[in-house]
């Protein structure tokens, strides 16, 4: 059975997505970190055209895309699959994926955000974002489609951990205000075993260390508004 090796950032929720995949289909693997505010490796660069993470590595070859990594896995792994065998339900739900990881910007501006109005405007494209996802939410969950965790769950974990964590921070933006139900899933995804298994344990501190501009050693940037109200 080939190697397989995650080349990842710690706080990207693209390669938690991959991370997740992995660990709720039991696949072994091996982390390799790149710092994104370093000069990238050669063999990095030949593997993923823009230079992005993740990459999954099998064997030599390489893959990159968090959305297509999760894809192989669930075409290669054994035990329970994560998406549908139905073809109109797996197209259904490879869209509620690309859904799901269009929730990262937002979600990354605001917490990049320099000033209050800038945050209110990402905070207010997060919110249409819940507001959306309440309607197609499973009404008797506990996950998207009902009773399988699929990979829809998967891909929006990541962004949705971060909203938990902003939503602390920040209590005013009232991301969650209209989507109690959302809110409900986000907290059953944060508990799950594959999600609590998907990153570094100090995940949240790191989270934190990041809106303050201390995320890499190589930077020197002012904390974000978001970080301001961390203290
Ligand atoms: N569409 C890509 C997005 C991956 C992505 O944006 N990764 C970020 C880190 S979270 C990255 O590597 N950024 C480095 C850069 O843009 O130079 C995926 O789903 O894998």
């Amino acid at each position: 059975m080939s190697r397989y090796e995650l080349i990842s950032f710690d706080l990207c929720p693209f390669v938690q997505k991959a991370a997740i995949a992995l660990q709720a289909r039991g696949v072994a693997y091996e982390v390799t970190y790149i710092d994104l505010y370093a000069e990238r490796p050669d063999w990095f660069k030949a593997l993923s055209p823009y230079g992005k993470v993740p990459v999954l590595k099998v064997g030599d070859r390489g893959i990159f895309e968090s959305s297509v990594i999760n894809e192989y896995i669930e075409d290669t792994a054994e035990g329970e699959p994560l998406f549908s065998a139905d073809p109109f339900e797996r197209a259904h739900e490879r869209a509620w994926v690309i859904y799901a990881s269009d929730l990262n910007g937002p979600t990354y501006r605001l917490m990049v955000a320099e000033d209050s109005a800038e945050a209110g405007s990402e905070a207010e494209q997060v919110r249409q974002h819940m507001t959306r996802l309440e309607a197609h939410l499973d009404a008797d969950g506990p996950w998207f489609k009902g009773e399988t965790f699929t990979l829809i769950d998967v891909a929006v974990a990541p962004p949705l951990q971060r909203l938990l964590w902003i939503d602390a921070l920040a209590p005013k933006l009232k991301l969650f205000a209209k989507a109690p139900k959302v809110r409900a899933w986000a907290t059953r995804l944060v508990a799950h075993p594959a999600v609590q298994a998907s990153t570094v344990p100090d995940v949240h501190d790191r989270f934190l260390s990041y809106l303050k501009g201390k995320g890499s050693p190589t930077r020197d940037v002012a904390a974000s508004w978001l970080g301001r109200q961390a203290g």
